[in-house]
């Protein structure tokens, strides 16, 4: 067997996508700041690197959620952030911290919503015998993985799929669909409404 940790190697992968997408004259987003809740992560690195701003909030620091998410906000507010996109973020959301932010939190999860939510979505996926997986972008609500649906991309499962092999192809639909959705999103091509549903501007630019 190999202890070299494969995974360590795909850390972070979303936020490099949504950083190769954003450096684009043609982008309508630019990334000011990356705040991970993990201190030391590549991400971290890959942002300095390319002179974005980083800050931690390591989640371990703080005595309960509202104070970590509080901190959150702090950062956010410290950098005028107009959207939020959590790629690679694992920690659940206070009801508080989603309502300010209601409209202007983006998430990506691994299956095609509102199929296999939680966590493990592509065992679920392969447990559950589906030929068809993917991923989903959404706007965050309090109820984890059940806010509005912004963009999805769809990979087929195969035969001799492992949990690995389904998660490496869902993560390069991933690549494409979280910086589909921002520049849907910062381009004013949609909005999410009062009701918590999708609006779509016909009119937007791309
Ligand atoms: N929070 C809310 N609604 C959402 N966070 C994310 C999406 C989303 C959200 O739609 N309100 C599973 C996290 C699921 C979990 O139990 N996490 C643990 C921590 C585990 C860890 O640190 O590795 C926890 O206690 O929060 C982002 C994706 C959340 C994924």
């Amino acid at each position: 067997y190999s202890t070299v940790p494969r995974k360590r190697t795909r850390v972070g992968t979303n936020l490099q996508a949504l950083m190769e997408q954003t450096k684009r004259t043609s982008s309508s987003a630019e990334i000011v700041v990356v705040i991970s809740n993990q201190p030391g992560v590549l991400g971290l690195k890959r942002a300095s690197l390319a002179g974005i701003q980083t800050r931690v909030v390591d989640h371990k620091l703080y005595g309960s959620r509202a104070e970590f998410d509080g901190t959150i906000d702090h950062v956010l507010e410290e950098f005028d952030v107009e959207v939020v996109c959590l790629a690679g973020f694992m920690r659940i959301l206070t009801g508080s911290f989603v309502r300010k932010w209601n409209g202007k939190l983006l998430n990506i999860h691994p299956s095609l919503l509102p199929s296999f939510k939680g966590v493990n979505a592509q065992k679920q996926a392969l447990q559950a015998g589906a030929r068809v997986s993917g991923c989903t972008v959404h706007f965050v609500a309090e109820e984890v993985d059940a806010g509005a649906i912004i963009a999805q991309e769809a990979v087929p499962v195969l035969m001799n799929d492992t949990e690995e092999s389904l998660s490496d192809r869902i993560r390069e639909a991933e690549h494409r669909a979280f910086p589909a959705a921002l520049e849907l999103v910062a381009g004013g091509g949609v909005r999410l409404g009062d009701d918590g549903r999708i609006i779509w501007n016909p009119n937007a630019q791309g």
